[in-house]
């Protein structure tokens, strides 16, 4: 991969993350943006805060669309990376579905192996663990790694590299399952990492890997789960040329609401292709997803977007009301940075997260407060940054809702619920 060094914290790719092609067009800049989960000190208020590129490419020769800057991992991770994946009990419901899957479809027992990578606070390997089979998680994020370890998730609190996946099989031995939930996308080597998966994977053994789909996230103009921890956006078409790089066929996919649309796919080193991947992949290619043509437009409509959801808060700060948001999740850092949207907009980020709690989003610096603050405060509207929860959302603030606050959703069509 070609690299044009510039300062020590990010380089700019000047070739394709997957196949190493020149050729990529541009189809969507988000111009100069903080790191989406490097949540502001409030002591650090006045600083300035790091910004990088954020610009969306897109690779003719392999149809991967990807970000062209990659900040060092050790900028993006930092010790206090707040990302915790039990935090959601949708999200807990359904890993708990796909563990159980697994183990009957694969009849996995005592002298199983299940890794996941990425594996977070054990929310996923958990339920594993509880049937005696043994696993490994593998995630460089120290607070998520040692609650996992806390309840009995064995954990190497690491980046999952190629090396370390021959190490892992000559230690621990192949896996007969490997999970990957919402990684892919982040690593820097793309390559490198999925040759780690098939090194770490026994012959007849099967990688369930899930990322959020580029088809919904255009089609639904999800352009804030863009940031620099996701350097990739997935088709099962750009996801297929990678894996059969490595010897790894996608042989089943599922389609998942999750993240506002994610698939899960079942990667194996024999190839067995079923109608989900043909259809999915046929899909695709009638709507155009292997083609720079079909995001002429993206960008026009995510512009859209803002201009349609600044008049609405406007609007609404013009009349005297007060506004508050609900999720200070990374994809909210993206919406109010490429909207414009500060604290003076916005007087508050209501989030589950106590880790969360007393900081600051980045770049808008709005504070970040306990779910509590919506009955205390009784903002008149509720900007909905996590949208993708909005059921759990809603459910939890079921009093709010009910004594007349208002729920405005941004994605995909800014609106008042
Ligand atoms: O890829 C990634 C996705 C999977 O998760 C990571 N790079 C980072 C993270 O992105 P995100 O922060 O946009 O993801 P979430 O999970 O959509 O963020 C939701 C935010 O909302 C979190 O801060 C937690 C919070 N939350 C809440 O306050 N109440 C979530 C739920 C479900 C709730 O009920």
């Amino acid at each position: 991969m070609h690299l044009q060094q510039h300062k020590d914290l990010s380089v700019t790719e000047t070739a394709c993350r997957s196949c190493g092609s020149s050729t990529l067009v541009p189809i969507l800049n988000l111009g100069r943006t903080p790191l989406a989960d490097r949540l502001v000190r409030a002591e650090k208020a006045s600083e300035p805060e790091l910004t990088f590129p954020l610009n969306v490419v897109f690779c003719p020769e392999c149809a991967l669309v990807q970000i062209d800057e990659t900040v060092a991992p050790e900028i993006l991770y930092t010790d206090d990376y707040p990302y915790y994946s039990s935090i959601s009990p949708d999200l807990l419901a359904r890993s708990r579905e796909n563990a159980l899957a697994r183990a009957a479809e694969r009849g996995l027992d005592s002298s199983s192996l299940v890794i996941e990578l990425a594996s977070n606070d054990g929310y996923l390997l958990k339920n594993y663990v509880e049937q005696g089979i043994p696993v490994l998680g593998i995630d460089p994020a120290q607070g998520p790694a040692a609650d996992a370890e806390k309840i009995g998730v064995r954990t190497l609190c690491t980046f999952f590299t190629e090396q370390l996946a021959q190490e892992i099989a000559e230690q621990y031995g192949q896996a007969d399952v490997i999970h990957g939930n919402n990684v892919l996308a982040h690593v820097k080597d793309t390559n490198g990492f999925v040759e780690g998966i098939r090194k770490a994977l026994k012959p007849d053994g099967v990688a369930v890997i899930e990322m959020p789909h580029l088809l919904p996230l255009v089609e639904h103009i999800e352009f804030d789960t863009i940031y620099h921890e996701h350097h990739c956006y997935f088709s099962l078409t750009a996801l297929d040329n990678l894996f059969r790089r490595h010897g790894l066929f996608i042989n089943r996919v599922e389609q998942l609401s999750i993240h506002g649309g994610s698939l899960r796919i079942f990667a194996e080193p024999t190839e067995n292709v079923g109608p989900s991947v043909t259809e999915l992949l046929a899909l695709e290619r009638e709507v155009g997803l292997d083609s720079a043509e079909y995001f002429r437009e993206f960008a026009q409509r995510v512009d859209a977007l803002r201009d349609k959801l600044m008049a609405l808060l406007n609007g609404l700060k013009a009349e005297g009301k007060s506004i508050a948001a609900y999720g200070a999740a990374a994809k909210g850092a993206t919406m109010i940075n490429y909207c414009g949207i500060d604290h003076e907009m916005i007087d508050f980020v209501a989030d589950l997260n106590v880790n969360k709690h007393g900081r600051l989003m980045p770049g808008g610096k709005i504070p970040i407060r306990s779910p509590e603050a919506l009955l205390e405060e009784r903002p008149d509207y509720v900007l909905i940054l996590a949208w993708n929860f909005i059921d759990e959302i809603a459910a939890q603030q079921a009093e709010y809702l009910a004594g007349g606050g208002k729920f405005i959703v941004p994605v995909p069509d800014p609106k008042v619920l």
